[in-house]
């Protein structure tokens, strides 16, 4: 096959994209030359922490928002490779909610089994990406910084994969600006050491504001204060937690909210969400899309429509993770190796989408929800031969996980599921999460 392929990061979403090309091949298929460009001098993604804010040491804005101490905020029963077991990989069954680093070594040692490296070009930024209609081919622009040196390349297909939680949404509050304290945004939140006896703010009620408050409350906050714009994530924190109504102004240490009360703080942590953020885009090819289930303009969730030689992956919000990531690159390598069609007629690719939508906003339900991108994940495999697994069975571990965290929310992450690839039952963790302080692959999978 003489077709170019180029993939934009080597995160979970790339690499899966080489492992699903690498399968092909080892099974005989003419796959096509592929190239993976990662800005980062490693692979993982979000995976691969980095102590740096800011910019890196190249001066490009650093992609990382992970942070040290991080364990996964849902069960990894609901993320498993179905090729690619936690007993495969570790030797023995480990428990349901894995800090980081170990999510890390699983995540790599998949790709290093395949032996793709060599398909990727590290320290290598895409700064522009133009589609020439007359040959039907993209022109790249990529900035192998390491050597300083750019350059053009040409592609007959375009797979971006470059994520959608680093680059941050940052509100500002009347008084910011007069503050006497630390304000940050998430994805520059690294260690919770840092707040250490400190009366801390998160503002925001999802995810973020959740872990990295429960972060801050582990390592030794005196306080934690957490403010919502539209409703309260409503758990029962511990004593020296309480969550308010939303931030209106801050006035020196004094934050003030929505219901006339008031608080003493030393930090502001802004965890206020990503943008999709593709400044190496035209126009024309970026992806305009709010962070929901049923990203806007994607066909099956992955082909663009307004040039479907162009796909995206992982672009949506996330309940299934590492297996979505698959099914979507098993699905789109396959439309490019010419195992699957793509209707010519964009009408159809444009009703694909607003049928994703509506069936997305018929319910605000959370388990309608995780059903929902259950579904999607279950429609992709359907069409190719990445491994069937139980989507149900990983779907009820997400319930199960939900109910978890009403029930104690300090507490969720000492549960343990049934993996829906091996059949095998998760031991219990040695240590509950709250006194695990060291969080290092080592300790972690000492039985
Ligand atoms: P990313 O991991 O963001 O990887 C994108 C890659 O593209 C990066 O390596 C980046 O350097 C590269 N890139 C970007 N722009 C360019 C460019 N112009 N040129 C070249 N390369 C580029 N998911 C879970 O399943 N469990 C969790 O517990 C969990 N916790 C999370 C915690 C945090 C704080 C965050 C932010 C996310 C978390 N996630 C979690 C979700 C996370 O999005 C996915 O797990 C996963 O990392 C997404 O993979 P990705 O490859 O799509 O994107
Ligand atoms: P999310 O899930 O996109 O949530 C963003 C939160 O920020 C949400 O509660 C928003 O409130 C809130 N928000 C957004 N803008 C503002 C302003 N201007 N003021 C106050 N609050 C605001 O992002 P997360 O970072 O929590 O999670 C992203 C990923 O990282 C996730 O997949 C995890 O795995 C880790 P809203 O409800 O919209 O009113």
């Amino acid at each position: 096959m003489t077709k170019r392929v180029a993939i934009i990061g080597a995160g979970p979403s790339g690499l899966a994209q080489l492992r699903a090309f690498q399968d092909a091949a080892q099974k005989g298929a003419d796959i096509p030359e592929v190239v993976c460009f990662e800005k980062q001098t490693n692979w993982g993604g979000l995976w691969n922490y980095t102590w740096r804010t800011g910019v890196d040491e190249y001066g490009e804005p650093v992609h990382g928002s992970m942070y040290r101490y991080l364990w996964t905020n849902g069960p990894k029963e609901g993320l498993e490779f179905a090729d690619y077991s936690f007993e495969e990989h570790f030797g023995k069954q480990i428990a349901s909610y894995p800090p980081r680093a170990v999510m890390f070594d699983y995540i790599e040692g998949r790709v290093k089994k395949a032996g793709v490296r060599d398909w990727i070009r590290f320290s290598s930024v895409i700064r522009w990406t133009e589609f020439d209609a007359a040959t039907n081919t993209f022109e790249l622009t990529v900035h192998d910084v390491e050597n300083d040196r750019v350059y053009k390349e040409t592609f007959d297909h375009v797979i971006v994969a470059s994520g959608h939680f680093s680059s941050p949404n940052v509100p500002e509050y009347p008084g910011f600006d007069q503050f006497y304290g630390r304000i940050i945004h998430a994805h520059d939140f690294r260690d919770a050491r840092e707040f250490e006896g400190q009366d801390v703010l998160v503002v925001g009620s999802s995810y973020s504001a959740e872990d990295i408050g429960s972060q801050c409350w582990k390592y030794g906050a005196k306080t934690v204060t957490s403010c919502y714009r539209s409703a309260p994530m409503g758990f029962a924190w511990p004593d020296n937690w309480e969550e308010k109504q939303g931030l209106v102004r801050v006035e020196g240490k004094t934050a003030f909210f929505r219901d006339g009360s008031s608080k003493n703080v030393d930090a502001i942590i802004l965890c206020t969400g990503y943008r999709h953020y593709f400044p190496f885009l035209p126009d024309d090819l970026r992806l305009k899309t709010a962070n929901r289930l049923a990203a806007r303009d994607l066909y099956k969730g992955v082909v663009y429509v307004h040039n479907p030689q162009m796909f995206y992956l992982g672009m949506q919000d996330q309940w299934f993770t590492f297996n979505m990531f698959d099914a979507q690159a098993w699905y789109v390598r396959d439309i490019i190796i010419g195992r699957i069609e793509v209707p010519a007629d964009k009408a159809v690719l444009l009703a694909d989408v607003a049928d994703r939508e509506a069936r997305e906003d018929a319910s605000d339900d959370t388990k309608y929800a995780i059903k929902y991108q259950g579904d999607y994940v279950k429609e992709l495999i359907a069409d190719t031969d990445y491994p069937s697994f139980d989507v149900d069975g990983a779907c009820h571990a997400f319930f199960e996980w939900k109910n978890h965290k009403v029930t104690d929310i300090m507490g969720f992450r000492n549960h343990c599921y049934k993996s829906v690839i091996t059949g095998t039952m998760a031991p219990v963790h040695h240590t509950p999460w709250n006194l695990a302080m060291d969080d290092s692959m080592q300790t972690y999978l000492q039985s």
